[in-house]
């Protein structure tokens, strides 16, 4: 995994484009490079950490080399922690907008954004490495950082969304911090 004496580097495995700038910004700070393919793999129903498993093992086999996938979502309480696992499909066809009429009324705005790194080589166990901010739900869209939910989300101890932040000081809170920082420590350590 070492490409040298002084860095490392870790293959991230991922169509999104926003979570590559996150991770580029998060990895700088450990001194981890990262290189980015795009390439699709089979996405499981089931908790973030088993379709970061399955999803893994499938890359690293393929390439032959060991990678990191990512699985976030975002969970509202009072939704009984809907979307969850479905939040890419709720985005794409509720949208803010529909989550914000599902919440017309509701007291109960927390929610938490959950991030799972999965690790997989192409012959060890895979390993899951977990990132979870709390906060609460917007009664409106407010800014144009970030992506997807990022609008909707006030960050605990914050008057402002993810999408009023810019992307550094999203990066300092964000469950993808905490579960790229999970895994950094352990990496770094391997
Ligand atoms: P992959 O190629 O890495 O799978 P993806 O965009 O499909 O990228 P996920 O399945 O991990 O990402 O995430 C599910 C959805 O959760 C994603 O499409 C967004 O709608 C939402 N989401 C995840 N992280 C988010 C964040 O930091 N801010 C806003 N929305 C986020």
């Amino acid at each position: 995994m070492n490409k040298n004496e002084d860095s490392l580097v870790i293959t991230f495995i991922t169509g999104n484009q926003h979570k590559v700038k996150e991770a580029q910004g998060i990895f700088q700070k450990f001194d981890i490079e990262l290189e980015h393919i795009d390439l699709g793999y089979p996405e499981i129903q089931g908790e973030l950490a088993d379709v970061s498993i399955f999803g893994g093992k499938d890359v690293a086999r393929r390439l032959e080399k060991p990678i990191i996938v990512e699985d976030a979502g975002l969970f509202i309480r009072s939704l009984k922690w809907f979307p969850g696992t479905y939040s890419s499909y709720v985005q794409d066809t509720l949208g803010n907008s529909g989550i914000l009429k599902l919440m017309d009324n509701v007291q109960d705005r927390y929610a938490e954004f959950r991030s799972v790194i999965g690790f997989a080589t192409p012959k060890t166990e895979p390993k899951t490495f977990l990132g979870v901010v709390g906060g609460q739900i917007a009664h409106q869209e407010k800014g144009k950082h970030g992506f997807a939910y990022d609008p909707l989300f006030i960050p605990e101890g914050y008057d402002k969304t993810f999408g009023e932040l810019t992307r550094e000081e999203k990066n300092e809170l964000s469950h993808r911090r905490r579960s790229l920082e999970n895994f950094a420590c352990w990496y770094k350590d391997l």
